[in-house]
């Protein structure tokens, strides 16, 4: 790994590659596992169980570090990156946000100037995750001709740093940072070379967006099983407060839910796996699934009553984790109107 402050997260990390949840769906040629896209949504599903920000690793390194080298990469890039990434010998970021440019991340400062044998780069990315401990980054920046274009940094590159971000309240379990370029020199072979515009990052969007709608499942059914278990145990007016009506219909409305969310993704995983998901139908299953399980995790806290908001729980942790994951990857309001768009034909951005 790239600082000695993260050697404890090597052992962790090592773990999550050995049950193949880093790129699970990149061939093995490359080190990765070879999965289909359900499978892929489930290994997230289960993570998220554990912890979003665990999940946030994992996702950042299968589908937005090893997705774009895989798909946008050239043959000695994939080489060179993709079996260590599966192996968690290496770990990756991806930098589309800046101070300026969240939602819009068409309007980003970052560029690159052709300097012959190398490209010059500069500029900030912000709320970065793994970007404190990533031995690569995988950055989005703007060329001469105002192109969007995507090329790998490497930790060591002078000029290049990444700046840990302190006084999370969510989402504590991932390590997030900025990415600082003063006059980076990249070799012209880290570039993408034909992949150019926006099209570029928001097609790993897809893929990460995709995963979080099956992850979001996870930490709602652990919040879940957690509140079905608690109503049972804990006793009020001489039996379970699972005995009561109201309690009963909480649970019976979550489990409804997660259901449904279930197949909402089940579903999109067997269009992904004939390649005909749409990028609307995908905005639709995380916008829909983190707000479920935000939902859920609301309503579980109050069957635990003053214990919920304990740490003996787990319901605190995954509702403030949640607050992060409805607004990375396009925030609740993005995705409503990528939807609106895709219904109307009208475009609500410009
Ligand atoms: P617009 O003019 O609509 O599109 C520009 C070009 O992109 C194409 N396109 C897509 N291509 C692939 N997949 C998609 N989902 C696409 N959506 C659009 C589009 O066809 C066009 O192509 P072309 O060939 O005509 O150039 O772009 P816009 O500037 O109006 O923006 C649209 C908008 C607002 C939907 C987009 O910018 C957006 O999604 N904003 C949200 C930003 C976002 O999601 N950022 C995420 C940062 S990464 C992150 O949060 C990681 S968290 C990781 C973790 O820890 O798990
Ligand atoms: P803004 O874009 O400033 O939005 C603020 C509010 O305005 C939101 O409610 C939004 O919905 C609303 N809004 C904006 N535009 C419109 C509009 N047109 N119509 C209606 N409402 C609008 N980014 C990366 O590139 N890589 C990462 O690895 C990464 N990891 C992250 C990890 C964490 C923990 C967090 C919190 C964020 C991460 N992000 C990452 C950044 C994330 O994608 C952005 O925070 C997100 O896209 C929103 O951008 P913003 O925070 O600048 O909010």
């Amino acid at each position: 790994m790239a600082t000695d402050r993260f050697e404890a997260h090597d052992y962790y990390l090592m773990d999550v590659a050995e049950v193949g949840a880093f790129g699970p769906y990149i061939p093995t040629e490359y080190g990765g596992a070879g999965l289909d896209q359900i499978s892929y949504g489930l290994i997230m599903q289960e993570l998220e169980r554990g912890d979003s920000g665990l999940r946030s690793t994992a996702s950042v390194q299968s589908s937005l570090v090893m997705f774009p080298i895989f798909t946008y990469g050239t043959e000695e890039q994939k080489r060179k990156y993709l079996p260590k990434l599966a192996a968690g010998e290496m770990m990756g970021c991806f930098g589309l946000t800046e101070p300026d440019h969240g939602s819009n991340p068409s309007g980003m400062i970052t560029n690159i100037k052709d300097k012959g044998d190398h490209y010059l780069l500069n500029g900030a990315k912000m709320w970065i995750s793994n970007a404190p401990f990533a031995d690569i980054a995988v950055v989005w920046a703007k060329d001469e001709a105002g192109d969007i274009r995507g090329l790998v940094v490497e930790r060591g590159m002078e000029g290049f740093t990444t700046p840990e971000t302190h006084g999370k309240w969510s989402l504590r379990a991932s390590a997030t940072g900025e990415l600082v370029f003063a006059n980076v020199k990249v070799p012209k072979e880290n570039i993408f070379p034909t992949i150019k515009g926006l099209k570029g990052p928001l097609g790993c969007l897809n893929s990460a967006r995709y995963g979080i709608a099956w992850g979001a499942i996870g930490a709602a059914m652990d919040c879940y099983d957690s509140a079905l278990r608690y109503s049972k145990e804990r006793i009020q007016f001489g039996k379970p407060i699972g005995g009561f009506q109201l309690t009963q219909k909480k649970l019976a409305e979550m489990i409804t839910e997660i259901t449904k969310a279930q197949l909402l993704t089940w579903r999109l995983g067997v269009l992904k796996n004939e390649h005909r998901a749409t990028p609307a139908q995908i905005s639709m299953a995380k916008r829909n699934n983190v707000n479920m399980a935000l939902q859920i995790a609301r309503e579980a806290r109050q069957i635990h009553g003053g214990m919920g908001i304990t740490g003996e729980y787990p319901i605190m942790r995954h509702m403030m984790n949640l607050e992060s994951v409805i607004t990375y990857e396009g925030t609740h309001d993005i995705h409503l109107l990528i939807t609106g768009m895709d219904v109307t034909g009208i475009n609500a951005f410009q």
